[in-house]
């Protein structure tokens, strides 16, 4: 068999992508060709999810003969390496000829890529290019020095990038947005889950109407109200802690399952507390879903969600402020101490930080099974406990 991998971020995938794969798999005669995604580290890039660059895909190739989808890539932690997805395909199909689809770009960065006389060795590279002589005078260097095979594909190549399309999309609202170069069901998903667009706080209220209740609502709203006026005191930025403080309660109603399922999907470790308890996983699922729904790409914005319930110990201020005026918001009433907090929160934070953890841990004691108080909870307040016996 002929099997041909045409990675990318697909980001998203148009139609020149399809064209090209088309192509290759009559001018070489392949038996099929797999779309690889690559797969996005948690947060750490500027890439769009993999969930919707992966489900963009999977629309725009069904029903098309001998196209196959994979999410290898997406499925692996860390970084992407071509040499890993290489040596899957090395050992699963051993006896099949493996082909690389590459854009003229990829031909001269592959050198920098990791272990690339691995990759010239197992692999036979299809190149799309215009028949610019460049590339073709880097081909002939990359044979003599790796023994490399490469292949021209002969058809003309559809100049589109996905950045122009994403720049486009950005700029101008959806419904102006002249779509030549997508599948009209990709422009549907792209719509749908306002991708390559910033949401403004207006929109995120509208979107979370939807998902949370009245008084969680309000809530979320005091909650931005005390994290204003933190933000101002402390100096930290107040657009921030905004956004954060609209998040951070997000993926309250949502089914333990699916908190499960959105956290191992971003490689968020879980101890065996937080998969019993939706209380404590909405956290993190939540910042999850600011990153998955919302389009928050700001790790600060995240890892403020991410902590918002238990803390964690030596906190950012960002940090801190969510996680005290989640507590100390004008719409909660559970504690006599709360106007106490509410007092000194502007001035000695971290004193209302240790303050709510011993609070916390006490509720937790006489209400729920010790046993399942979060190790973090504890180790947050024995950090912020320590912290302001030293200064004394
Ligand atoms: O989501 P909110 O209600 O606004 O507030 P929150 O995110 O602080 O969640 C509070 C809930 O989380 C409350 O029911 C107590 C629970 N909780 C906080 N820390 C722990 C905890 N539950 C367990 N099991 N262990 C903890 O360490
Ligand atoms: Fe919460
Ligand atoms: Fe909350």
């Amino acid at each position: 068999m002929k099997i041909c991998i045409s990675g990318g971020t697909f980001d998203p995938i148009h139609k020149g992508h399809i064209q090209i794969a088309k192509s290759a798999l009559s001018e070489f005669k392949l038996d099929k060709v797999i779309f690889m995604p690559t797969g996005n580290s948690y947060m750490k890039s500027d890439v769009t999810p993999s969930i919707h660059r992966y489900n963009m895909l999977r629309l725009s190739i069904s029903g098309i003969d001998k196209f196959e989808i994979s999410d290898l890539e997406i499925k692996r932690e860390g970084y992407t390496y071509t040499k890993d997805t290489v040596e899957y395909f090395k050992n699963h199909y051993p006896d099949d000829d493996i082909y690389f689809l590459i854009g003229t770009d990829t031909l001269f960065m592959i050198e920098k890529w990791y272990m690339p006389e691995y990759l010239f060795e197992n692999l036979i590279f299809i190149v799309a290019d215009r028949g610019d002589e460049d590339s073709h005078t880097k081909a002939e260097e990359l044979k003599d020095k790796y023994n490399a095979d490469i292949l021209f594909l002969n058809n003309e190549v559809i100049k589109i990038s996905s950045t122009e399309i994403r720049e486009e999309l950005n700029k101008i609202p959806y419904d102006e947005y002249n779509n030549q170069f997508l599948d009209p069901k990709v422009f549907e998903y792209i719509k749908e889950n306002n991708l390559y667009k910033e949401l403004n706080d207006a929109q995120i209220i509208t979107m979370l109407s939807k998902e949370l209740k009245q008084e969680r609502l309000f809530h979320t709203l005091g909650v931005m109200d005390t994290a204003n006026a933190l933000a101002k005191a402390y100096g930290a930025d107040i657009k921030k802690c905004e956004k954060a403080a609209l998040l951070h309660d997000c993926a309250k109603y949502m089914p333990l399952d699916e908190m499960i399922e959105i956290c191992e999907r971003n490689f968020i470790p879980l101890n065996d507390i937080e998969k019993q308890r939706t209380s404590l996983l909405h956290a993190k699922a939540g910042a999850c879903l600011a990153y998955e729904k919302y389009g928050i790409k700001d790790k600060e914005i995240i890892e403020a969600i991410k902590y918002h319930t238990t803390g964690k110990p030596d906190m950012s201020v960002i940090e801190k402020i969510i996680f005290v005026s989640d507590y100390i918001e004008p719409g909660r009433n559970h504690s006599d101490k709360l106007p106490m907090y509410r007092m000194i929160a502007k001035s000695d934070i971290n004193l209302v930080c240790m303050n709510i953890l011993k609070d916390i841990i006490d509720y937790l004691n006489t209400t729920e099974n010790p046993e399942y108080i979060d190790p973090a909870t504890k180790e947050t307040y024995e950090f912020y406990k320590k912290l302001i016996k030293e200064r004394k």
